[in-house]
């Protein structure tokens, strides 16, 4: 993998290249980077290509930054492979993003006098041909967007005006896309957020030889499995309420995750959302519970120490008083009162499907040593527990 980023550090690509300094590293970045070029030049952009490198620290998809010049301009952009193993059908995705880009770039055009900053989002590159994406000779799907300009993310809140832009940041994605209907998209990735899916998951991988192999072999992992179990009924809580028609479908991000919050570098104020993968009908409360338990927890998806893992009530409320700034109207009374059901379950959600996919031998989550999500599943169920 080439996301070895640290966490909690400002994602530059920079960085990341120092980190891989190691001969056998360059090695290997130098193939798939090479891979990435050859892909990057059919995109439609001017001058000629000078790099492509691994970008970010994403855990699913391959991302790499390109930079063409021309003697009078330079373009950087992101190039990403979409993994298989995790979509199935990755042209979903960029239908929902043509869909959802198409919708959001005409309302900010039409919203930049009235605004009190300059929003991005991200925009699809197509291809000489005239195609939203390319797909390769393995059949991967490739495609490029372009790079937000001059923002950072950080894997991890930094302070707590920090906090409060991640809250506006989800807050005005929601509003925006509030009149978008979601049956405009399509499933990227069916069953996404529904909990009991996960638990099914899980349940599966522990049914084989592997899985009991890898329960038996620690105590945490013992221990990790018996903190789900005690939690089974739970699990089904919002999955329940949109059964019943308490809660309804809406358009949402799937990921709002910290490290996908852009922060203007000049201003420090939120300037975009990346990462429109997971764009699809869904509750707003995965995307929620998603962006707190991110943002609230200061120690990190990473953290060293699990000891240092706590939900900050400060930060929530700071996160949610920016996300209200934007979100008042958009809240009926039925999603107010799911709220601390989403905050509590999606970090064991997604506790579990590290901890599922720890079980069935790392196939969904890239890792960057043995026991890394069983590591990340402890930090979620702390996180929970908190
Ligand atoms: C994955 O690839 P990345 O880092 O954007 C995952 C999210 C998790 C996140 C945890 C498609 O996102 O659902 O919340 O890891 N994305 C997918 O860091 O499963
Ligand atoms: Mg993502």
């Amino acid at each position: 993998s080439f996301e070895n980023g640290d966490a909690g550090r400002e994602i530059k690509p920079s960085r990341r290249r120092n980190a891989l300094a190691t001969p056998r590293n360059q090695t290997k970045l130098g193939l798939f980077s090479m891979r990435a070029a050859l892909i990057a030049r059919q995109f439609d952009v001017q001058g000629r290509l000078v790099t492509v490198e691994p970008y970010g620290s994403g855990n699913v998809n391959d991302t790499y930054l390109a930079i063409f010049r021309t003697t009078f301009s330079e373009q950087r952009f992101i190039v990403q492979r979409i993994r298989k193993a995790v979509f199935p059908q990755p042209e979903v995705i960029m239908q929902n993003m043509r869909v959802l880009t198409d919708h959001c770039h005409a309302k900010l055009e039409a919203e930049a006098d009235r605004s009190d900053r300059i929003w991005q989002l991200p925009k699809i590159i197509q291809t000489k041909a005239g195609e939203d994406w390319v797909t390769d000779a393995q059949g991967d799907l490739w495609r490029a967007i372009s790079q937000i300009a001059s923002a950072n993310a950080f894997d991890r809140v930094q302070n707590p005006e920090h906090a409060y832009e991640v809250g506006v940041v989800l807050g005005h994605f929601h509003r925006m896309v509030s009149d978008l209907p979601p049956e405009r998209l399509g499933y990227a990735l069916p069953g996404f957020h529904v909990t009991p899916g996960y638990l099914a998951k899980m349940d599966a991988a522990l049914a084989t030889a592997e899985g009991q192999e890898r329960v038996e072999a620690s105590l945490e992992t013992k221990r990790a499995v018996r903190f789900v179990e005690a939690r089974r009924e739970r699990c089904q809580v919002l999955q329940q309420a949109l059964e019943r028609g308490d809660l309804t479908l809406r358009t949402t991000h799937g990921d709002p995750k910290v490290g996908n919050i852009m922060v203007d570098e000049a201003t420090g104020r939120g300037t975009c959302i990346v990462d429109l993968d997971t764009v699809q009908p869904g509750l707003v409360h995965y995307d929620i519970g998603d962006a707190t338990r991110s943002a609230c927890n200061p120690a990190g998806e990473d953290a060293a120490e699990l000891a240092s893992v706590i939900f900050d009530l400060d930060l929530f409320t700071t996160i949610y008083r920016g996300y209200q700034s934007h979100a008042r109207d958009f809240l009926s009374q039925a999603d107010h009162r799911h709220l601390f059901d989403c905050i509590h379950l999606i970090p064991l959600e997604l506790g579990i499907r590290f901890l599922a996919d720890h079980l069935a031998g790392d196939v969904y989550f890239k890792v960057r040593y043995p026991g890394h999500n069983l590591r990340r599943a402890l930090v979620q169920f702390k996180l929970a527990e908190s």
